[in-house]
């Protein structure tokens, strides 16, 4: 268990609230997950380093006391990986919506899951691009409606956590705000993770995507994520037809591989020393 006190001595209380998120989304849920995660942790505030791009996921840093950067849309990746750079014994954590994450941010995905870089992604998927009203994104299923496709989404959509790993990342687990303890309890194996860790936590947006789709309210959307989840373990015993809808939840790759920040700064080193690759200038 953990104290309402601790818990509110991660927030910026005073200055900051009340969020902007609407009644029922699943975000605070999330944030409340992170701060919750780096408490077990016992990591110190000022070694962690939070990025966001924009979006309603995207304002979470806004709200959080670790040393914190809002940043463009779709550009956290960067940022992060930038800082990561620079400073290597920081806990760099990027949150990042669905549509800042994989539509203008996709590049920036699979090249920081290629490179293995040692950061933690919590990307908050609510299928669909909640702060400008309710866009089609890389993540809303077929058939779905959004404002931008009125007549029901024909685009296939991502799968975040397939995508990280065939891209060379090397932790990826799947969560959902219902059960967000289990997401908690993957957070916190990701922070700890070193190589690109991605965390895909399935949320309601009840405001957009769940009015234009009938869904309900948010307790409605919650129910549905608990009924629609499906372990890994026993995902694989099931046909496709039968897995149709379904979210499939757990940590489907954790591997220890080379990590980009320390590969670089080990080039690096040796190059200086003379004992890297003799035809270096
Ligand atoms: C360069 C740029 N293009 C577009 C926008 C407008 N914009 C702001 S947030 C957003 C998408 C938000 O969706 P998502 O990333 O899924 O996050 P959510 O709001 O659903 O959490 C867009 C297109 C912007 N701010 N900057
Ligand atoms: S628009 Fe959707 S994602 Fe954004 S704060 Fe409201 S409920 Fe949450």
């Amino acid at each position: 268990m953990h104290e309402l006190s601790d818990v509110y001595s991660y927030l910026r209380w005073k200055k900051r609230f009340p969020a902007v998120w609407c009644p029922g989304c699943g975000i605070g849920s999330i944030m409340g997950a992170i701060i919750r995660a780096i408490i077990d942790l016992e990591i110190p505030k000022d070694d962690i380093a939070f990025i966001s791009g924009i979006g309603c996921t995207g304002r979470m840093p806004v709200y959080l006391d670790f040393n914190t950067m809002h940043t463009t849309h779709g550009r956290a990746l960067p940022f992060a990986t930038g800082i990561k750079m620079h400073r290597p014994e920081m806990k760099v954590i990027v949150v990042s919506g669905d549509g800042d994450s994989l539509a203008i941010g996709g590049n920036h995905f699979i090249h920081a899951a290629r490179r293995n870089i040692d950061i933690t992604m919590i990307l908050v998927n609510n299928s669909i691009y909640g702060m400008t009203g309710g866009q089609v994104a890389p993540t809303t299923p077929i058939g779905k409606v959004t404002h931008t496709m009125p007549y029901g989404n024909y685009e296939p959509p991502f799968n975040p956590v397939e995508l990280a790993v065939s891209a060379g990342g090397s932790f990826a687990a799947r969560g959902t705000v219902f059960s967000i303890l289990q997401t908690t309890g993957y957070i916190k194996k990701a922070i700890k993770h070193p190589g690109f860790a991605l965390v895909e936590i399935i949320s309601q947006c009840p405001v957009q995507y769940g009015r234009m789709n009938n869904l309900g309210s948010a307790r409605d959307m919650l129910l549905m994520q608990k009924k629609n989840s499906v372990p890994i373990k026993k995902a694989k015993e099931m046909s496709e037809e039968d897995l149709d809808g379904k979210i499939i939840t757990g940590i489907f790759k954790e591997e220890i591989k080379t990590e980009y920040s320390s590969a670089y700064r080990n080039f690096a080193k040796e190059i200086r020393d003379g004992t890297g690759r003799e035809d270096s200038p």
